[in-house]
């Protein structure tokens, strides 16, 4: 079904798909994925049902951190392809019903952007002032700011006799959004892609914009709500625009704010509540401890109800910077298929926009790789740290399976062949070695693969009403096992319920109506109690 997409809110009938475009389709055997890559699977995303792409940065860059550092807003990064391409993309994707969602980097930009190889001649170069200074002499740092890959906030240009501040690695200098100019010229950038014909922005760590940082301030700096209704105001002027801010910070009210239904700021945001709840309060996200479901289900039922009136929910699991689903909330051994599927029922019969992210559809799984097999800067910047203090190399190593970033970048599985038929070439990363049976080929070929229920699960959204508008009870929060809510309007209701362990276990309290239909479920019958990582669906 094809959506109106020139209407405001468009997306809350939406289902987005995440490419990372590094990991998707290589078609040059080079090793590394490209805009060609992606045109040539959009037959795949379109059996899929997806109605849009976010596509992770593919401008022009020296990736240091793949992509998310630009140094041009305006151009590709060739290894990816040309403008040319990217216009067929989005052309190709437009023929389809799938809008193309650019990934905006606003908040940084790479140090070889000419902005900062300018701002760095000078203190009166008229681009100066687009970055974040501060006077100091080398070896005392304006204040003692971490940045979020390991190693300081601030970064002396002895040239200048000043630091400049980056949230994250020194060749990403954070911009300087008090600047009116600096605003201006993001504005205008936005405006040649929208232009070209993308459907709307997904924004990298928008909350943290306005940072202060003499204040200690990164996210929700003072000035962070007028610079979105600028932005809005200046960039995102058509009403069907799609905007999906990443909101580390987000708590309900703040993302009642962020995505207000009359538009001021952004359609939605990306909030991490629920991805953290395995991390120890206070510490880094490499020391994690035991989930426990209860947590998962209060958080999960805090912004559905928080955001049922006010605002709009995003709905994900999985993307470029987090480890595989499967591995984590569910059992990536023996009930991997039945474990993918349930979590992608929980989550899909909930209300907002669904992402899925490349791979996720099928069931792909951590990884465990040589340490020089990783590619990823944080994970090489933490080993470094924490063997320097001592910690003992091999629970470094454990944190880094569990947690690292490069589990979600291992390329894509088209095939059980040679490198997952990714690439004719060597990848960049390695490709997971389950690729023999963890593959797309495989899963359009089996009706009952993860592939199928996801795009069963599509189906659905767009078949009945109530995951759009159903209102969200929790039933038996506080069974350590089962996770089962109700969406109901006054026509539809519908019930799921999920075995979230390895185990059998009896469902008490729950009763499914003589008139409900099974809508979905991930195993062929029904039993008395729920089998293994079983999920059901049922409407009435
Ligand atoms: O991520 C922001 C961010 O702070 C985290 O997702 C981060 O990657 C992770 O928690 C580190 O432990 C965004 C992008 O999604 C990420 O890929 C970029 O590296 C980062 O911004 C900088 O642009």
């Amino acid at each position: 079904m094809k959506l109106d997409k020139t209407k405001r809110g468009w997306w809350e009938s939406a289902v987005f798909y995440q490419i990372y475009p590094k990991s998707f389709q290589d078609t040059d055997g080079d090793g590394i994925g490209d805009l060609k890559g992606i045109i040539s699977r959009l037959d795949y995303l379109e059996k899929l049902g997806i109605d849009g792409i976010w596509l992770s940065p593919v401008c022009q860059s020296p990736q240091v951190d793949n992509g998310y550092d630009i140094s041009d807003y305006q151009d590709i990064y060739p290894v990816f392809g040309t403008m040319a391409d990217m216009e067929e993309l989005i052309r190709q994707a437009k023929d389809r019903g799938i809008s193309i969602i650019m990934d905006l980097v606003l908040n940084h930009s790479s140090d070889q952007h000419p902005w900062f190889l300018e701002a760095k001649k000078g203190r009166d170069n008229p681009y100066h002032d687009y970055y974040v200074w501060r006077d100091g002499t080398q070896g005392k740092l304006p204040n003692d700011m971490g940045s979020v890959f390991g190693g300081p906030a601030w970064t002396y240009v002895p040239e200048l006799g000043q630091y400049y501040f980056h949230q994250f690695a020194p060749q990403q200098p954070d911009l300087n959004w008090d600047n009116p100019r600096l605003r201006q010229e993001l504005y205008q950038m936005i405006r040649f892609w929208v232009d070209k014909g993308v459907g709307g922005f997904r924004l990298d760590v928008i909350d943290q914009i306005a940072k202060v940082p003499d204040a200690f301030i990164t996210a929700n700096g003072p000035r962070l709500h007028e610079f979105l209704e600028e932005l809005s105001r200046e960039a995102f002027r058509e009403d069907g625009l799609v905007t999906v801010g990443e909101a580390w910070s987000a708590d309900v009210p703040r993302a009642q704010q962020f995505s207000s239904r009359d538009g001021k700021q952004l359609s939605m945001v990306f909030q991490f509540q629920h991805i953290g709840l395995d991390q120890q309060p206070g510490k880094p996200k490499w020391d994690t401890k035991p989930l426990h479901l209860p947590d998962l289900k209060t958080c999960m039922e805090r912004w559905q109800l928080g955001l049922q009136e006010e605002g709009w929910n995003s709905l994900f699991l999985n993307n470029h910077d987090l480890p595989r689903i499967v591995s984590r909330w569910g059992d990536d051994g023996v009930y991997r298929v039945e474990s993918a599927k349930m979590l992608a029922t929980m989550l899909h019969g909930m209300q907002g926009t669904p992402y899925i992210y490349q791979g996720e559809e099928l069931g792909m799984t951590n990884v465990r790789l040589e340490l020089s097999q990783y590619r990823d800067l944080e994970i090489h910047n933490l080993y470094a740290e924490r063997t320097a203090a001592g910690y003992d190399p091999e629970t470094v190593m454990e944190s880094i399976y569990a947690r690292g970033r490069d589990n979600a970048r291992t390329p894509m599985q088209w095939t059980p062949g040679d490198n997952a038929g990714f690439t004719t070439g060597t990848p960049w990363i390695p490709v997971n070695e389950n690729h023999s049976f963890i593959n797309a080929e495989a899963a359009l070929a089996d009706p009952d693969s993860v592939f199928h229920h996801y795009r069963r699960l599509i189906e659905l959204r767009k078949t009945y009403e109530v995951f759009r508008k159903g209102k969200f009870r929790l039933l038996l929060p506080e069974d350590p096992n089962i996770f089962a809510y109700i969406r109901k309007t006054e026509k539809e209701t519908l019930l799921v319920v999920c075995n979230f362990s390895n185990k059998e276990q009896a469902v008490d309290g729950i009763s499914v109506p003589k008139n409900a239909r099974c809508l979905l479920s991930n195993y062929a019958d029904t039993a008395e109690a729920l089998r293994p990582y079983e999920a059901k669906m049922y409407l009435w």
